[in-house]
């Protein structure tokens, strides 16, 4: 059996679910897929802990400090493991040392290095990496962005997946609700445009919102970024948090570490402890400051100017 643990929320993840999808049909093996988040990886790997004899395929998510070490070596010990990515995995050496398969780029978007790996030769495999790559490298292409619509609005993952893997990149059912997200973003984006700060980190600036859950965090943060200020964080009631940045000096993968998650430079995600509400946003973004601020030289390091004589 296959067991494809890869991201949640977007055409990459999405994309390499239905890749090994693709890839289980035809060699004809059974396959489980577990859609994840990057703060939940360290969970479903406890999950599957006592797995003998399969095919664990990780896509699209990245080392964090949750993951626990001893189960992850002996599911590569019982399995055949393989971890495909494309994430910061600068604070993930000591997970590397467990030895398993690692496949991974900067150029590339997971669903290419899937692509590449699984089947090579495959069209329909092709076309989903991508789209997938359109969307991660935020590349114009109408397909892409209208398939995220989908993903965002919360339709059934399985049934996307099960789409894509059999060619199907659109029809009348995502069409329908791609029409009926529509509506519920541009309710999103006013919500997210009454709830946000502007704040100062250091030299940099940030703009912090709420934002309600059925706006997904790439369409809200990238409503943000649109107006410009160096980095972006938006908040979600349950407490998670995205991070998204125009100034190219920020390593945001470490700055979500400072908030249990991981990512990548240009995009990462984490966890606060506490529900954020309209009463108490105030108190958590101040918070939240001040925790970048004590590490912001680690998260920006400070370019040292040479001079010569
Ligand atoms: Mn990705």
């Amino acid at each position: 059996m296959i067991i494809c643990i890869a991201h949640k929320k977007d055409l990459d993840g999405l994309g390499s679910h239905a890749i090994v999808r693709r890839y289980a049909k035809k060699e004809n093996l059974d396959i489980e897929h577990h859609f994840v988040s990057y703060d939940d990886l360290g969970e479903v790997f406890r999950q599957i802990e006592g797995s003998e004899g399969n095919l664990i395929v990780v896509a699209d998510l990245g080392y964090n400090s949750k993951i626990p070490l001893e189960t992850v070596k002996s599911l590569y010990a019982n399995n055949r493991f393989i971890w495909i990515d494309h994430h910061d995995w600068s604070s993930g050496r000591k997970l590397l040392e467990a030895g398993f398969k690692f496949i991974h780029s900067n150029e590339r978007c997971a669903a290419e290095l899937v692509w590449n790996y699984f089947l090579p030769e495959d069209r329909v495999a092709e076309r989903i990496a991508r789209l997938a790559h359109v969307h991660d490298f935020r590349d114009e292409g109408e397909l892409a962005w209208k398939l995220y619509d989908v993903i965002s609005s919360g339709y059934d993952k399985l049934k996307f997946v099960d789409f894509l893997a059999r060619g199907i990149t659109w029809n009348d059912v995502f069409q329908e609700v791609y029409e009926n997200y529509q509506k519920v973003k541009e309710k999103g984006y006013d919500y997210l445009e009454k709830h946000m700060v502007v704040v100062k980190v250091d030299k940099y600036s940030c703009i912090m919102a709420i934002s309600k859950k059925y706006l997904s965090s790439t369409l809200a943060s990238l409503y943000l970024q649109e107006k410009g200020s160096d980095f972006v964080i938006v908040l979600y009631p349950d407490g998670k948090m995205s991070f998204r940045r125009n100034n190219p000096e920020m390593n945001l993968a470490k700055m979500a570490e400072l908030f249990n998650g991981g990512g990548r430079a240009v995009a990462a995600g984490g966890r606060l402890d506490k529900e954020i509400n309209e009463e108490n946003f105030k108190i958590v973004t101040e918070e939240i400051v001040d925790i970048i601020n004590r590490k912001i030289h680690e998260i920006a390091p400070v370019q040292e100017s040479i001079t010569t004589h």
